[in-house]
């Protein structure tokens, strides 16, 4: 690996070489090895990554259905955010849900020209009109921030006048340098405009919230599932199959479970601050992963009937993996495979691979940070930059009249016995010796990555796919799933093994034949004449 990455840095010029150098790092989980993230892509580079506006608006407040989410600005960005992720959603009967609809205040010339305001005002009113939600939120793309449109302004005036939650967001999409900035402003939106807006009488024993699962593909359903064979009450997802309803009193849970560190720390980490709710790391991608989490949730309550009861579902699960795993894992194991998604599944799904016996031998984040790799212990070494500056960090007080002293001593006694709160170890510790590890990778290192491994399957987004394909190289979307899933939890591991058994147990990708491998299609010179 150390080769191929000097041979992928000797195609760049000098000073692009050495800024790549310092995003791609020849694992050795022995040292802490640096690597460099969060940083902007260079200008003219093939990148995978995508905007702060779809960060904000597509990731995290995107999954929220009982929310009218209005896109401020040219209608392709509130088109190509709108449900494109297979976000999933299963109302109560009768409950809202505007999911199926994209609200965009649709922006012509003439509003770049003369401002945008008053058709946002008017875009407010006739939603509210038509659907008489609780709560809307405006979502500003590039061209309301260049021609300076106060979405802030806009929605307290129609808060007042139309008397519900309104709300706004300034995640354009230049704000940041990925979508990365636009969790962190959706979290701090979501933090100030709706958590603790209102109380829940205690509705189950052990009450909890799960942040950063999307219900991608129904993974949140599994996960729900399994919640209440446990018997544990689910109060609030951030923000898979959810309500804002439910933000509003999430901050009555006695813990807080992270599946995707990256997109919603923020709030957990917020959460604490402001009203003593601690969180742990957890991951549901794997069935051992499933296991463990459900088992670190039953120390966390320590609670003998909750543990016996754990336990029993965990073993009744397991036999249907394992009968499933048995199966598939002589056909797939030693193969290979290499993933490159945006924050926490490029992490979490090596786990499921695991299970299986496939090795990850690359991988990397499109818009992760250096403590999403590294471990958290180096957040306060993480130099911050003027883009990051340029994003709101909240000032958090604590609430006095809801403030959990009871959870702070449960943390402090159960730190005491060695248990572990906010204590995500990050990707790189857990990967093999000499895989290489490439940040916000881009299509020429893809290129020479699949030259060089060969892998048995890439995993990535819908603008790798084809590419992939093309070199005879199967491509499973961890985003969307393609058209599968769940792959959460138990039934989802079972899933997704038979997918990697119907993807990798074949031959058929061996004689996907292109034009090109034979010979070049287009064969030309240039000259440069003075
Ligand atoms: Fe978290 Fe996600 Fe991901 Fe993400 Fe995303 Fe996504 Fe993703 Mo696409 S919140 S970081 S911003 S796990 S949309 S559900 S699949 S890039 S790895
Ligand atoms: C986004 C959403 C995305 C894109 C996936 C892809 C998703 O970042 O705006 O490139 O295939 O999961 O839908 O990450």
């Amino acid at each position: 690996p150390s080769e191929l990455k000097e041979e992928i840095l000797k195609k760049y010029p000098r000073k692009v070489a050495k800024k790549r150098a310092k995003a791609m790092v020849v694992n050795d989980p022995s040292e802490g090895q640096e690597i460099m993230a969060n940083v902007r892509t260079i200008p003219g580079i093939i990148t995978q990554r995508g905007c702060t506006y779809a960060g904000c608006k597509g990731v995290v407040l995107g999954p929220t259905r009982d929310i009218i989410n209005i896109t401020h600005g040219p209608i392709g960005c509130g088109f190509y955010s709108w449900l494109t992720r297979r976000n999933q959603t299963k109302p109560a009967e009768g409950e809202d849900n505007y999911m199926p609809y994209a609200f965009s205040t649709d922006m012509q010339d003439e509003n770049i020209v003369f401002g945008g305001e008053q058709k946002l005002k008017t875009a407010i009113r006739e939603a509210f009109e038509i659907f008489k939600p609780s709560a809307i939120s405006i979502f500003s793309t590039c061209p309301v921030g260049l021609i300076g449109d106060d979405v802030h302004a806009v929605a307290r005036e129609m808060k007042a006048e139309l008397g519900i939650n309104i709300f706004g967001f300034s995640c354009e999409g230049y704000r940041g340098v990925s979508q990365s900035a636009g969790h962190h402003i959706a979290n701090n939106g979501i933090f100030k405009h709706v958590v603790g807006n209102t109380d829940r009488e205690r509705t189950g024993k052990f009450q909890v919230n799960l942040m950063g699962e999307y219900n991608i593909g129904g993974d949140a359903f599994e996960i729900e599932r399994i919640f209440e064979e446990c018997g544990i009450t689910l109060l609030s997802t951030y923000s898979g199959n959810s309500t804002v309803e439910s933000f509003a009193y999430s901050h009555t849970a006695d813990l807080n479970m992270v599946m995707c560190h990256r997109s919603i720390n923020y709030i957990a980490e917020m959460m604490e601050e402001k009203y003593g709710v601690p969180w742990i790391k957890v991951n549901f991608i794997g069935a051992e992963s499933t296991a463990k989490s459900l088992r670190k949730l039953a120390d966390y309550f320590g609670d003998d009937e909750l543990k016996a009861k754990v336990e029993e579902v965990i073993e009744r699960e397991m036999v249907k993996v394992k009968k499933v795993a048995e199966e598939v894992k002589p056909k797939v194991e030693g193969k290979l495979a290499m993933m490159f998604v945006g924050g926490s599944r490029a992490h979490h799904y090596q786990d499921l691979f695991n299970e299986l016996g496939i090795k990850t031998v690359s991988a990397g984040y499109e818009f992760a940070h250096r403590d999403d790799y590294e471990g958290r212990e180096v957040i306060p070494n993480i130099k911050i930059d003027a883009d990051t500056r340029n994003i709101e960090d909240l000032e958090v007080t604590k609430d006095e009249e809801h403030f959990r002293d009871d959870l702070v001593t449960k943390k402090t006694e159960l730190e005491k016995e060695g248990y572990t709160f906010k204590d995500y170890q990050g990707m790189m510790p857990e990967m093999s010796k000499n895989a290489l590890v490439v940040d916000d990778v881009n299509h020429w290192e893809t290129e020479k990555l699949i030259d060089f491994y060969k892998p048995d399957i890439f995993c990535a987004g819908i603008k790798e796919k084809y590419v992939v394909q093309k070199y005879g190289v199967p491509l499973k979307q961890l985003h969307s799933y393609d058209y599968g899933g769940p792959y959460a939890a138990f039934g989802g591991a079972v899933n997704f093994y038979k997918e990697m058994e119907r993807m990798l147990a074949t031959n058929i990708w061996k004689l996907v034949d292109t034009p090109w491998k034979h010979e070049p299609e287009i064969v030309g010179s240039i000259s440069i004449e003075a």
